[in-house]
């Protein structure tokens, strides 16, 4: 009976200690990050393309200039990374400097977006 009482007090303890946790969290204001970052595109079709993508991804928001194919890109560093968006856009058929886009990919996007792929 002792153990099992122990057992309790241990058990309220965890399930006390969580939920305060999960409230000094949602309490906390969410510390958003915005990152520039290059990816490589070309046309309208393009920036609807990669936005959707990091949106789809976690990120706030997006804007994808498509004069200097830099992406300006707002998250939560708690849900995503530049990484993670870096991952998701190659999957989609855009290269980043640190993920490329399989070519079979790439060759299924329409002709208008193929961009000159770094080499
Ligand atoms: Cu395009």
């Amino acid at each position: 009976m002792k153990t099992f009482k122990l057992f309790f007090a241990i058990v309220l303890l965890a399930a006390f200690g969580a939920s305060t946790t999960a409230q000094t969290t949602t309490k906390a204001p969410v510390q958003q990050k915005t990152e520039t970052f290059k990816v490589w595109g070309k046309c309208d079709m393009c920036k609807t393309r990669i936005e959707k993508a990091v949106k789809t991804e976690g990120a706030t928001s997006a804007n994808w200039d498509t004069e200097t194919s830099m992406l300006t890109v707002t998250f939560d560093p708690d849900k995503t990374s530049v990484d993670a968006l870096g991952k998701k856009l190659a999957s989609v058929g855009h290269d980043t400097e640190k993920y490329k886009a399989p070519d079979d990919v790439y060759a299924k996007l329409p002709d208008c977006c193929h961009y000159d792929r770094a080499k």
